[in-house]
């Protein structure tokens, strides 16, 4: 079976733990991770999103934090605050540091960030679960995601790391624009990888940072409207609230209502201008069901609570078995 996953960072990596559980090691797995979170950082590129799966995946993850390396120190981080260097905000782990000097490196040699993101995962992927998919970045073109908020008083635009680490999130969320968006291209191998697939899966990442910016590539939503695969989405949202991170806020600031439904709603049914064809909530957002149902999406409820490896597999196999009942002609 050839599996497509658009990914964001923690939720989509731990996601594809269970589907690659849920699989036989002869699937064809690829990952299309999301690259608007990334930044120039100290004169280095920072792809948080790409780095975040291939730790998970190549068993570098510190799995308490959920990003960044494991046995991390923090000696680089308290030197730059210690200079009152102005990014200092980001925690930039000694570990780390050497993935994004490598990436740079690549990238000012001519490498794009596909062939980066590949040479990366080489040291990572032998005998690990990332040995098992291949990792693309959505694009090649530099997407960033800037929010527009509110700072002491002042309207000002922050990357989105700098509104998630330095402002915790707790600033307001007037609006959220990926710079660079209209112009980006698919990276090599995103639309391909598509178009062969037997089934697109959205997993519970971020709608609006995450999942949100991969469909917003120019070409991908037509990639996956115009490709056979069924696309079946896992919802980010339970019960009204996020799993993990900051959706909530950004739904909210968005006037987009915190609920699995919604969520649904926003990526749209592929019956209408959409690109869902099922969607997965919470037994406890079973409520929920005839609202997405009626949306043209079909949906089921299900645990989606990925406490466990057993309970993280359990949903990938749901996600599957949705999938197979809505194989298209
Ligand atoms: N998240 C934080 O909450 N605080 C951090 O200092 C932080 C640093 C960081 C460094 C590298 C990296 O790959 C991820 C990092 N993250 C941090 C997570 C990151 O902001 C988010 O995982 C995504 O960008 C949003 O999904």
């Amino acid at each position: 079976m050839r599996i497509v996953v658009l990914s964001g960072g923690v939720g989509g990596s731990r996601f594809i733990r269970g589907l690659l559980a849920a699989t036989a090691p002869d699937d064809d797995i690829t990952v299309v991770a999301n690259t608007a979170d990334d930044l120039w950082l100290f004169g280095l590129r920072v792809c948080p999103d790409l780095d975040t799966v291939m730790y998970t995946l190549g068993d570098g993850i510190d799995s308490g934090r959920g990003w960044g390396r494991t046995q991390e120190t923090w000696n680089a981080k308290e030197e730059l605050a210690a200079y009152g260097a102005p990014q200092a905000w980001f925690g930039l782990g000694d570990r780390d540091l050497a993935t994004h000097l490598v990436r740079s490196d690549l990238l000012r040699s001519g490498a794009g960030l596909t062939e980066a993101t590949d040479r990366l995962c080489r040291r990572w992927a032998p005998g690990t679960d990332l040995d098992r998919i291949r990792l693309l970045p959505m694009t090649e073109d530099e997407v960033e995601t800037w929010i527009s908020t509110t700072v002491d008083g002042q309207d000002v635009d922050l990357h989105f790391q700098e509104f998630w680490i330095r402002h915790q999130a707790s600033v307001p969320v007037h609006a959220v624009t990926q710079r660079g968006i209209e112009t980006s291209r698919p990276a090599p191998g995103v639309q391909e990888a598509i178009a062969f697939a037997d089934v697109v899966i959205l997993p519970p990442s971020n709608p609006i940072v995450s999942v949100g910016p991969i469909l917003a590539v120019p070409g991908v939503r037509e990639a996956l409207r115009g490709g056979v695969a069924p696309v079946v989405g896992v919802s980010p949202i339970i019960d009204g609230g996020a799993v993990r991170g900051m959706a909530d806020q950004l739904l909210a600031g968005l006037n987009v209502e915190n609920s699995a439904a919604a969520v649904a709603e926003l990526h749209g049914s592929r019956s209408g201008d959409g690109v869902l064809d099922g969607w997965l909530v919470d037994e406890s957002d079973a409520d929920l069901l005839p609202r997405i149902t009626g949306a043209g999406i079909s949906a089921r409820a299900v645990p989606l609570w990925m406490r466990d490896a057993a309970t993280t597999q359990r949903l990938a196999e749901d996600t599957l078995d949705l999938a197979r009942g809505l194989v298209r002609g």
